[in-house]
């Protein structure tokens, strides 16, 4: 699996420069993100929304593949991109920085996965049918959502908010060839001034998906539903309380990268919020909220041929959290000031079944039920002058862990005979942006420290397998705290008509936790080559830069794209993995008269900087070219939408630096969806 080398990557890289000098080189993100007033982003100054659905219209012309997956939503964002381990649960990466770096929250609500294996982001949890926006921060400027490195998403979930509508609905259905993906969703509102009732479902299953050539992608197939509802209810006029609950659950989804699949993945979120408008006067959009969510995931070898020896392995995952938060408005400075907290519970284990019936079971906890303990203050202060303006933030944090289980503890102590129950730290957060114009020209610019606490795999996982380096890994409950120091600067020149940015940001991560080989420990999974100890470096550096553009050629056509580069490496010069190499990404798209069509090219240079300690090969070069068409029709007042696309046109055999033992990606795909709205 390791060995694949993409058929044509000098092909693949010569067609990509063709098509991006042809569609304008440098050309930038997705239509969504900017299609969002700037306005409304200045307050919370994050760096990127984008807007998946418009407030229950189906506003699907501003989007190129309306019922596409979460994944490929986030994945056609500026700044993510995705770790690939199957065509299902894509993990996000910031920054060069993934899970244990960002923090992710559904609707403030803070949420953890279930598996060991990262099997499950948080993203996973929800689909693009019950919500409004991702709100992307990068590095501190994620810290509103909760400790971090890399930065903070935030995924919004759709909701009436008391506007007379009264009754909507609509219903929609998605085909796709590759992989027979067959999606149905519908979704019924109520709202008016006093009550709204959002509800919403949504159905997707999949077949193996093929790679480029027609070549069949073993276990890449799922099967996932999705259910919402949130309600809302005015106890005054100043006042209301609000309840969510969202169900979802994916079963029988095969990870083509890896040696398990998935036959259960199941996740019940919910939350009770109380808004009130005013606060002892001064403070404005007081906003709490209470919530629960809990995640089952049961990983599964039994269809896999030739398993050496069968494993169950399940995970759960429980969190119980708050939050609290107002704004404070004077003519110049505007406050955010946030509490929150949280309580989890991580267990996981692993049973192997010998082939021998007569050899005793193994059992063993990888999570060992951990309880982390997480309290917050956030505050941010926008201040506003005549042309610039400043934005200070900090976040204050205590967190703790405990190991609940003896059986878990002891094991641990095997390595680690001095390690304490309950570990403690502080966690400190502070930044400065700084924005300022200059005639057509945007400057942002900023520094920020931040730091996190070691993940529970990172702190207590035991022997937790990685198919990517092959190795078992252990971790360290006596982990120093990861701290980071970043510099951001960004130029944009806008113009009705024209924008061009460039951005540039650097990472000096202190203690930058990574798994290193200890040669004395022998492994327990069967044909791995080793075990690494989840270890502090004294440092890591990261550095990133993008520049990306939009031209409106005509009313009707524009023009968008974006080349970006990433570099990493630890205190040794000696690379990080998963760090991009040269990608590029270019479209035009139509719009008029209700009809829409676009044509974009994908790509990325070949993978120079890999680091095969790491588990890295060489990712060749490659580009991919992908089409749509769109039509709006109204019907007695109602909309009726369809949308046809081509995606990897010409059936591309590729796997791009995030794909997990470079499992290749999806060939030549046709869809087509049907929307049709009731006003
Ligand atoms: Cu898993």
């Amino acid at each position: 699996m390791k060995a694949f080398i993409s058929v044509f990557p000098v092909k693949g890289m010569r067609m990509g420069c063709v098509l991006g000098v042809v569609l304008g080189g440098i050309l930038t993100s997705h239509v969504n993100a900017q299609e969002y007033p700037a306005d409304s982003l200045k307050l919370i100054n994050l760096n990127e929304v984008i807007v998946i659905s418009t407030a229950k219209q189906l506003d699907h012309q501003k989007q190129r593949k309306p019922l596409s997956t979460l994944d490929e939503f986030l994945e056609s964002s500026r700044s993510i991109k995705m770790v690939k381990r199957g065509a299902y649960a894509w993990e996000p990466i910031m920054n060069d920085m993934a899970s244990e770096r960002l923090a992710i929250t559904i609707d403030g609500m803070q949420i953890f996965g279930a598996c060991t294996d990262k099997m499950d982001p948080i993203t996973s949890y929800v689909d693009v049918s019950n919500l409004s926006e991702a709100q992307i921060g990068s590095g501190q400027q994620g810290a509103a959502f909760g400790n971090t490195i890399g930065g903070g998403i935030n995924l919004k979930l759709d909701k009436s908010n008391f506007k007379s509508t009264g009754w909507t609905g609509s219903l929609e259905s998605a085909f796709e060839s590759n992989n027979a993906m067959r999606v149905f969703g519908g979704e019924l509102n109520y709202s008016d001034k006093q009550f709204y009732l959002n509800t919403d479902a949504i159905y997707r299953k999949a077949d193996n998906y093929s790679a480029g050539g027609d070549e069949e992608v073993q276990f890449s197939q799922f099967e996932k539903y999705n259910f919402s509802v949130n309600a809302g209810y005015k106890l005054a006029e100043d006042k209301s309380v609000a309840a969510t609950l969202i169900y979802d659950e994916a079963k029988d989804v095969g990870y083509p990268a890896l040696t398990m699949d998935v036959s259960l993945a199941r996740a019940v979120i919910g939350s009770v919020s109380f808004n009130q408008d005013t606060l002892f006067g001064n403070l404005s959009n007081w906003e709490s909220k209470l919530y629960y969510n809990t995640i089952k995931h049961t990983m599964d070898d039994t269809k896999r041929p030739d398993v050496p020896i069968h494993m169950d392995m399940p995970g759960w995952s429980e969190t119980a959290g708050f939050y609290s938060q107002a704004n404070f408005n004077s003519a110049q400075n505007h406050f955010l000031f946030k509490m929150d907290g949280f309580y989890n519970k991580s267990y996981a284990e692993m049973t192997m079944y010998p082939n021998n019936s007569n050899e005793p079971l193994m059992f063993m906890l990888t999570w060992p039920d951990v309880r982390t303990k997480d309290v917050g203050f956030y505050a941010e202060d926008h201040i506003q002058f005549k042309k610039a303006s400043l934005k200070l933030s900090t976040r204050l944090a205590y967190h703790s862990n405990t190991v609940a289980d003896d059986f878990g503890l002891n094991s641990l102590k095997i390595f680690y005979p001095e390690m304490q129950k309950t570990n403690t730290r502080f966690l400190k957060s502070f930044s400065v942006q700084y924005h300022d114009m200059w005639k057509d020209f945007h400057f942002n610019t900023g520094v920020s420290y931040g730091e996190r606490a070691p993940s529970v795999s990172e702190g207590y996982g035991f022997y937790l397998f990685n198919s990517f380096d092959n190795h078992d890994y252990i971790g360290d409950p006596g982990l120093n705290t990861e701290s980071s120091t970043d510099v951001n600067l960004s130029v944009t020149f806008k113009k009705p008509i024209f924008e061009i940015a460039a951005t540039a940001n650097y990472f000096h991560i202190y203690n930058y936790i990574i798994g290193v080989v200890d040669s004395s420990l022998s492994t327990m999974t069967i044909g791995a080559e080793g075990v690494k100890i989840y270890t502090n470096l004294a440092y890591a550096q990261l550095f990133n830069t993008s520049l990306s553009g939009r031209y409106n050629i005509s009313n009707a056509f524009k023009w968008t794209g974006q080349i970006s580069y990433h570099r990493g490496i630890d205190n040794d010069g000696e690379n990080l993995p998963l760090i991009s190499p040269v990608s590029y990404r270019s479209a035009i798209d139509f719009y008029k008269n209700q009809f829409s069509a676009s044509l974009s090219v994908d790509g990325a240079g070949e993978q120079t900087n890999y680091n095969a300690a790491y588990g890295e090969t060489k990712t060749a070069a490659y580009a991919t070219l992908s089409a749509s068409f769109g039509k709006r029709f109204f019907v007695n007042e109602n909309d009726l939408f369809v949308k046809a696309g081509i995606e990897n046109l010409l059936d591309t055999k590729y796997s791009s630096y995030t794909d997990w033992n470079n499992i290749p990606r999806m060939g030549r795909n046709f869809y087509l969806t049907i929307s049709y709205s009731i006003n």
